[in-house]
């Protein structure tokens, strides 16, 4: 089984973050392909990075081959309902796969993620997702996105706020909402001692597993392919 794993920003290091967390979960037999499109921005910190990112991602597919799955490793899931258009293979946003993936292991969850400018994305995605109600708050640790990279400095901010968010919202599980905090999560379990989910691991597993099942992107509805645009035939230009 062949997986697309696109970090939709151009940070060459969250790239290599980003596919080791892949890499470190996948069954074996599964290729784990991690790649980022170079015309993207480096981060993704708001809407208009994300529009950005989403279409050099989209044209970075196009160019990839074929995949049995796709897995989008930012957080905002910047571009998914784009590329299930375009491709048949299971895709997911690591934001969906991670709060569903929380919402199952607990009562109540919060999202920390990086900016504040990020939080109102992400809560509309969560009540899009249907887990408004089980998301006790959506929080940011006030870091850029590319800080991540330098784990040791980041990691103290993030486990600091990660307390702050846990005792008030009361929550049973914490969500990291970057892409770029991958490598974190598994020392932040251990100090906090509940769990912390992170969206590439789930993800990638949530990915092998529907394409295991031979389950596809249904092309009946909203997801069908893109429609061949056919111009007027008087050469009338839509106003
Ligand atoms: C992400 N940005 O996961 C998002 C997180 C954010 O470049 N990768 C990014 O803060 O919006």
């Amino acid at each position: 089984m062949r997986i697309l794993l696109i970090n939709p920003n151009s940070s060459p290091a969250m790239t290599r973050t980003i596919a080791d967390a892949g890499k470190a979960v996948a069954a074996p037999g599964t290729e784990i392909v991690g790649i980022c499109p170079p015309g993207a921005p480096l981060s993704i910190e708001g809407h208009s990075d994300g529009v950005l990112a989403a279409f050099h991602t989209l044209k970075l597919v196009d160019e990839s081959g074929p995949a049995d799955g796709y897995v989008l490793a930012c957080f905002d899931d910047t571009g998914v309902d784009a590329l299930r258009e375009r491709v048949a293979g299971p895709t997911l946003g690591i934001g969906e796969a991670a709060m569903h993936a929380a919402a199952m292991l607990a009562c109540r969850f919060s999202i920390l993620t990086s900016l504040e400018r990020s939080v109102p994305i992400l809560e509309d995605n969560a009540a899009r997702y249907g887990l408004a109600a089980r998301c006790r708050g959506v929080h940011a640790a006030e870091l850029p996105v590319l800080a991540f990279e330098d784990g040791d400095s980041a990691y103290a901010v993030l486990r600091d706020a990660a307390r702050e968010v846990l005792a008030k919202d009361r929550s049973d599980a914490l969500v990291l909402g970057c892409g770029g905090m991958a490598h974190l999560a598994p020392r932040l379990a251990g100090e906090l001692g509940l769990p912390v989910v992170e969206g590439v691991a789930c993800a990638v597993k949530f990915v092998e597993s529907l394409a295991s099942l031979g389950l596809a992107t249904s092309k009946a509805g909203g997801y069908a392919y893109p429609l061949a645009k056919t111009p007027l035939s008087n050469g009338e230009q839509h106003v």
